[in-house]
């Protein structure tokens, strides 16, 4: 598609930004809260950068107020968030921590009177320790009634205030990094079981759905999934059905259950054929078929490319498992020796796209990929799409006047706010944008150095100093974008 003139952003469209609790927290003990998954896996030695945890991460328990200050000064539009789990049910069930739940209820009436809308992620990967021990978490499906309840209090309490919730975010992250690679949570490597607990989080999801929308009728729902493009390397057709397998393997197997109600055939015949597809009853696929969410999340950081990989071609599995790929993308891992027998790999291997710059921790830069994502899920769904996380992960330099110049953040966010533009402009509906991140935060894996924030917080691995924040170039950069609803994004090249 091409344009002379682009369309405006939609009047009310939510200009925001996104967090996520164990990011920026702290607190990880106070007021009544109860340990979460992260709060011990980030204690196994070698499993974060340096050793890093959330046990302080940027102290926003303490400084909301200063922050959500920050947020009516930039004037913000909307600001992602995540509840802990674990500070409203410490044991992850039963009594409830009224100290953890009046922590939300300020912290959302603080955004409001600040005029930031906000958007209310239930779960952002900081399942209550308790859960995992007794029931294995998300392997039993006893945790689908926790996480109901869990859901109830939170409808019950903020229902009348908080109108955009997202249910899961990244579970397509989440699940295959802690139950397959190692990485997060329960720090597994199982594809079977991978597979059943997904299929308990699809359960899980359609629940709190249908709950959220008899409890709060006026307002909306969805998951945020990390979507990426599957592209071929070439035009061989075996290559594009390589990327058409990735595509299957990567998105559809999610997605299609949260907008559709159903396992995808493909994927779903494979994980049969393989004997580790998940047991689906009749009533799970009734209630799967029931619930129906009211926009999409989308997370985009990148897409991936994909080639032919036979398995039977010996040479290209082990490359495949050669290649270098950072242990720090969840979106492009590799199958180890181990995981051979890994479904997906006789159908697809990622490689590297050779038209994309990458950032400095090796994620590509793909800004049209962004339009692509956003257009081929809209044709597919026909769902609102709400992008609830993009940003640059960089290492920023406090200058010694005190000023960020994160003009490479600037850069990255302007292409890919066109790019969004362009997918408006070619009939993409679209709710609202939240770049991460507000403030820089603790990275999962990657410590403080991998910093996203629009304001600069002055801490790093060795040391919490300060905690200062201090707006970057980039805030005063989002600031005036938000000021002009995007009518200062425009391409030079093509537009006017
Ligand atoms: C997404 C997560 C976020 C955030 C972001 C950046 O997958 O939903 O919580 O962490 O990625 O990731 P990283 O910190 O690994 O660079």
């Amino acid at each position: 598609m091409y344009h002379q003139k682009l369309d405006s952003f939609p009047e009310k469209f939510l200009w925001g930004a996104a967090s996520a609790a164990y990011q920026i927290e702290g607190a990880f003990k106070e007021d009544g809260k109860g340990p979460s998954v992260w709060d011990t896996f980030s204690k196994i030695p070698g499993k974060t950068f340096m050793e890093t945890n959330g046990d302080v991460a940027v102290d926003h328990y303490h400084r909301y107020k200063e922050d959500v200050a920050l947020m009516g000064e930039m004037g913000l539009k909307a600001y992602r968030f995540s509840v802990a789990w674990s500070r409203i049910l410490p044991e992850g069930e039963g009594k409830v921590n009224e100290k953890g739940l009046q922590f939300y209820e300020d912290l959302v009436d603080e955004m409001l009177a600040h005029g930031v809308e906000p958007i209310l992620t239930l779960y952002h990967w900081d399942l209550p320790e308790a859960l995992q021990e007794k029931y294995n978490g998300w392997e039993s499906r006893k945790t689908i009634q926790a996480f109901k309840q869990y859901c109830q209090i939170l409808f019950e309490r903020l229902g009348g205030k908080v109108k955009y919730w997202v249910t899961f975010n990244e579970q397509n992250v989440f699940t295959s990094m802690g139950y397959r690679w190692e990485t997060h949570p329960p720090n597994l490597s199982n594809l079977e079981r991978m597979f059943t607990a997904n299929h308990v989080i699809n359960l899980a999801n359609a629940e709190a759905i249908n709950l959220f929308h008899k409890m709060v009728p006026k307002g909306l729902i969805g998951p945020s999934f990390g979507y990426g493009p599957a592209y071929p390397s070439s035009a061989r057709p075996e290559d594009v059905l390589a990327a058409e397998n990735g595509e299957e393997f990567n998105n559809i197997w999610w997605l299609d259950v949260y907008c559709r109600g159903i396992y995808p055939k493909f994927v779903m015949k494979q994980l049969q054929k393989l004997k580790i597809a998940p047991e689906v009853t009749a009533a799970d696929h009734e209630l799967l078929q029931s619930s129906k969410p009211d926009f999409l999340g989308i997370n985009y950081y990148h897409g991936g490319t994909f080639q032919e990989n036979r398995i039977e071609n010996k040479q290209n599995a082990k490359e495949a498992q050669k290649k270098e790929f950072s242990a720090i993308d969840p979106y492009l891992m590799q199958p180890n020796e181990e995981q051979a027998q890994s479904p997906e790999v006789p159908m697809f291997q990622s490689i590297s796209n050779p038209y994309l710059d990458k950032t400095e921790w090796g994620w590509e830069i793909d800004p049209v990929g962004f339009r692509v994502a956003l257009r081929r899920v809209y044709a597919r769904y026909g769902l609102p799409i709400f992008v609830t996380e993009n940003g640059l992960g960089a290492i920023d330099q406090l200058e010694e006047d005190g000023s960020i110049q994160d003009d490479v953040r600037i850069a990255y966010l302007e292409k890919h706010v066109l790019e969004m533009k362009k997918a408006i402009t070619d009939g993409v509906e679209m709710i609202g944008y939240c770049a991460w991140s507000f403030t820089d935060l603790l990275s999962w894996l990657n410590g403080y150095k991998k910093r996203y924030g629009f304001v600069y917080v002055n801490r790093d691995e060795e040391s919490e100093k300060d905690l200062k924040r201090i707006p970057k170039k980039s805030f005063y950069w989002y600031q005036e974008l938000m000021k002009q609803n995007g009518a200062n994004i425009m391409d030079n090249e093509v537009e006017e």
